[in-house]
C-alpha cells in the first residue's frame, strides 16, 4: 500500500530500525497485546452527554479489542477493504476508538476529519481520497451530520457507505448495526459471510480475514493545517507514529497508572499522539473523553476519574487558569498540563505551576511529524520560555535563512526538519511536495524559530501564509478563494490580527469590483456568504476591511506584512 506515499529512503529506514525506533509494531497488534497483558483494566471512559450515547461507558482493554474485531469483521462484510480510505468525523465518543482500531486492523485508512469541518472540507476529503465510507454522529452541537453526509454522498461516486453513530441514522446505516461475529450479532446486508450467532461464552477475539497490515504501511491520513488553497493529507505509518507515541510516553512520564483527559477533538494530532489518547493506550493507561472543554465540564471529570495529564491549546489553558483563580476546584489530581498548538505566552506559562499546582509541559508539534517537548525536569525558566526540544536524538533540525543556509544558535530562521517520524511527502501531492520539502527530504515547516544553547526551540513567528487562531490553523489562500467567489469581490487578502484571547484572529482585506464600490456589501454579508459555502466556522473571517488597493512589496506582490501592520495599528488606536 504505497499509493501516493513518499517512502523513507532505504538507508534511513534501516537506520531507524537499527536504532530501535521502528520496532515492527502495528496498531492492531498493539491493542491485542495490551488486551492480553491487562485485559481487565479500563482503556476508555466516555461519560456520555453527547448525541452518540447519553449514558456513561467504561470499556476495558479486552472489550475495546473485542469491539475492534467485531467492527472490523462488520466493515469487511460491508465491503470495506485494505487500502480503502474512510473519513472519520466523530465527537469525543468511545466509538472513535472502536472505529479507528477496526480500520487499523483491516488496513483501511482513517482520514481524520474534525467535528468543525463542513461541506467544503468533507466534500474535498471524500473526493480527493476517493473515500469508500464516511462515519458521522447524527446531530451534534446543533448540526445535522446526516444531511451533510447525504449531500456529500450524492457527489462522491466512490462513497459507498455512510455510518451514523447514534440512534437515528436517517437514510444511512447505524454504526451499531455494523459489528458482527460476536454472539447474537449478524453481519449486515451485502455480506458475503454471514456467520450464525455463536452460542456459549464470548470468543476472546474474532479472526480478521485478509493480510495483516505491515508496520511500514500507511496507517491513516492526518490533516495539515496547511497554507494552500486546499488542505493537504499526511500519510503516517504504523512504525513511525508508534515511535512518536513511545517517545512521547517516556518524555511525558506516562505509565499504566496514567489517566489522560482528551479535551481537544480526539482526531487532532495533538490529543491523538502528544502523548494523547493513543500514547496513553500504548502505555496501558486510561483515556477519559471530555465532551466539552470548559472548566465547568472538565474539572468535575478530572476529580471523579483521577485524571493525571491532559493537553490544551493556549486559549483553553488561559480559561482553566482563570477558573482556578476564581476558586473553581476539581483539577487537583493533574500532574502534567501540556500546552501547544500555538505559542503559549511566557506570562501565562508562569502561572501554571502556582495556580494549577502541576508541571507545565510545552509542546510544539505538527501532524507532519516533528514534536518538541520541554522536559518535565527542565529548569522552570526553559519550561516557561521555550517550546521544547525534539523527541528523538535522530530528529534533524536546521534553522536556515531564506537561501537555506544554516544559521547559528540564537538567530531566528526557517525551521527545516527530517527524522524517524516526519513524513517525506504529502499524500498524492507532487507539486506541493516540491515546495514543502528540500531535495534531501527536509520538511519545510514554515515556522520561524530560534535555538537556545540547550537545543530548545523558541517559536518566533511564521513564514507560511496561515493564521493560527488559538491552535486552529486557517490557510489564507483557502479563505481567499471562497471570498473571490463573491460577485462583489475583485481581490482578497486574509491576514492575522492580534487577539488577547486567541492570540490571532483573521482579518479579510477586500478590494471590491468598481460597480460595487458605491454601495459595498456589509461585512456580515460576506461572512455569511463564506459560511454559506459550507466552511468550518473557525475559518469564517473575524473581520472584513475594504481597501482601494493592496500595499505592494518591492516586486509587486501583495504585502501581507503591511496589511497585518495596518490592522494591528487600527486595533491599537480603537
Ligand atoms: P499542522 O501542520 O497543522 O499540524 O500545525 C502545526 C503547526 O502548529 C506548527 O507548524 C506551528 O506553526 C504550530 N504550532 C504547534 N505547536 C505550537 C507551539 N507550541 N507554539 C507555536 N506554534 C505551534
Ligand atoms: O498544532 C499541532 O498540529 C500540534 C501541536 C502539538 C501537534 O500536531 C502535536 C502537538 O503533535
Amino acid at each position: 500500500m504505497t499509493d501516493g506515499f513518499t517512502p523513507y529512503p532505504a538507508e534511513f529506514a534501516e537506520r531507524y530500525r537499527a536504532a530501535g525506533y521502528w520496532r515492527g509494531e502495528t496498531f492492531g497488534r498493539m491493542l491485542r497485546e495490551r488486551a492480553a497483558a491487562h485485559g481487565e483494566r479500563i482503556a476508555v471512559v466516555d461519560p456520555g452527554g453527547h448525541s452518540v450515547a447519553a449514558g456513561e461507558r467504561r470499556w476495558t482493554y479486552a472489550e475495546l479489542d473485542r469491539r475492534a474485531d467485531r467492527m472490523a469483521a462488520g466493515l469487511l462484510a460491508r465491503g470495506i477493504r485494505a487500502g480503502d480510505r474512510v473519513v472519520v468525523q466523530l465527537p469525543n465518543a468511545a466509538e472513535f476508538f472502536e472505529v479507528v482500531f477496526a480500520l487499523f486492523r483491516i488496513g483501511a485508512l482513517p482520514v481524520f476529519a474534525l467535528p468543525a469541518h463542513r461541506y467544503a472540507e468533507i466534500g474535498y476529503f471524500c473526493s480527493f481520497t476517493g473515500a469508500a465510507a464516511y462515519v458521522v454522529p447524527a446531530v451534534e452541537g446543533g448540526f445535522d451530520y446526516r444531511e451533510l453526509a447525504s449531500r456529500v454522498r450524492a457527489e462522491s461516486p466512490g462513497l459507498r457507505l455512510v455510518l451514523v453513530a447514534g440512534e437515528d441514522p436517517g437514510e444511512h446505516v447505524r454504526l451499531a448495526d455494523v459489528p458482527c461475529g460476536g454472539p447474537g450479532a449478524s453481519c449486515g446486508p451485502g455480506s458475503s459471510r454471514r456467520p450464525e450467532p455463536v452460542p456459549g461464552p464470548e470468543p476472546v477475539s474474532e479472526p480478521v480475514p485478509g493480510p495483516e497490515p505491515e508496520p511500514g504501511d500507511v496507517a491513516f491520513l492526518q490533516l495539515s493545517g496547511g497554507s494552500t488553497g486546499v488542505p493537504k493529507l499526511i500519510p503516517r505509518t504504523h512504525d513511525d507514529y508508534i515511535y512518536s507515541l513511545r517517545g512521547s510516553v517516556e518524555l511525558c512520564g506516562l505509565d499504566a497508572d496514567s489517566v489522560y483527559l482528551c479535551v481537544l477533538p480526539a482526531a487532532h494530532n495533538f490529543p491523538l499522539s502528544s502523548p494523547g489518547s493513543l500514547g496513553t493506550l500504548y502505555a496501558g493507561g486510561r483515556v477519559v473523553l471530555c465532551p466539552q472543554p470548559s472548566p465547568e465540564t472538565a474539572f468535575p471529570l478530572i476529580e471523579r476519574e483521577g485524571v493525571t495529564v491532559t493537553g490544551l491549546v493556549p486559549p483553553l489553558a488561559l480559561l482553566w487558569l482563570d477558573a482556578a483563580e476564581r476558586g473553581v476546584r476539581g483539577y487537583e489530581s493533574l500532574e502534567v498540563l501540556l500546552v501547544g498548538g500555538a505559542k503559549f505566552s511566557t506570562e501565562a506559562a508562569r502561572r501554571v505551576r502556582p495556580v494549577l499546582g502541576c508541571t507545565l509541559q510545552q509542546v510544539f508539534g505538527m501532524a507532519e511529524g516533528l514534536v518538541n517537548y520541554t522536559r518535565l525536569d527542565d529548569p522552570e525558566d526553559l519550561i516557561t520560555t521555550t517550546q521544547g526540544r525534539p523527541i528523538s536524538p535522530d530528529d534533524e533540525v536546521r534553522v536556515v535563512d531564506d537561501q537555506d543556509r544554516d544559521l547559528p544558535d540564537g538567530a531566528t530562521g526557517h525551521l527545516l526538519t527530517r527524522g524517524p517520524y516526519t513524513i517525506r511527502g504529502y499524500w498524492n501531492a507532487p507539486e506541493h511536495n516540491a515546495n514543502s520539502f528540500t531535495a534531501d527530504g527536509f520538511y519545510r515547516t514554515g515556522d520561524l524559530v530560534r535555538r537556545t544553547p540547550s537545543g530548545h526551540l523558541v517559536v518566533e513567528g511564521r513564514a507560511k501564509d496561515q493564521i493560527n487562531r488559538g491552535g486552529e490553523k486557517v490557510a489564507a489562500e483557502e479563505i481567499e478563494n471562497h471570498l473571490l467567489a463573491h460577485p462583489a469581490v475583485h481581490d482578497a487578502a486574509v491576514v492575522s490580527m492580534p487577539d488577547p484571547y486567541l492570540g490571532e484572529r483573521t482579518c479579510a482585506y477586500l478590494v471590491l469590483r468598481p460597480e460595487y464600490r458605491e454601495h459595498p456589501p456589509k461585512g456580515v454579508e460576506l461572512k455569511r456568504f463564506v459560511r454559506g459555502r459550507g466552511l468550518a466556522d473557525y475559518k469564517v473571517p473575524d473581520r472584513v476591511e475594504f481597501v482601494e488597493t493592496f500595499p505592494a512589496t518591492g516586486i509587486g506582490k501583495v504585502s501581507k506584512k503591511d496589511l497585518r501592520a495596518a490592522i494591528a495599528a487600527s486595533l491599537n488606536a480603537s
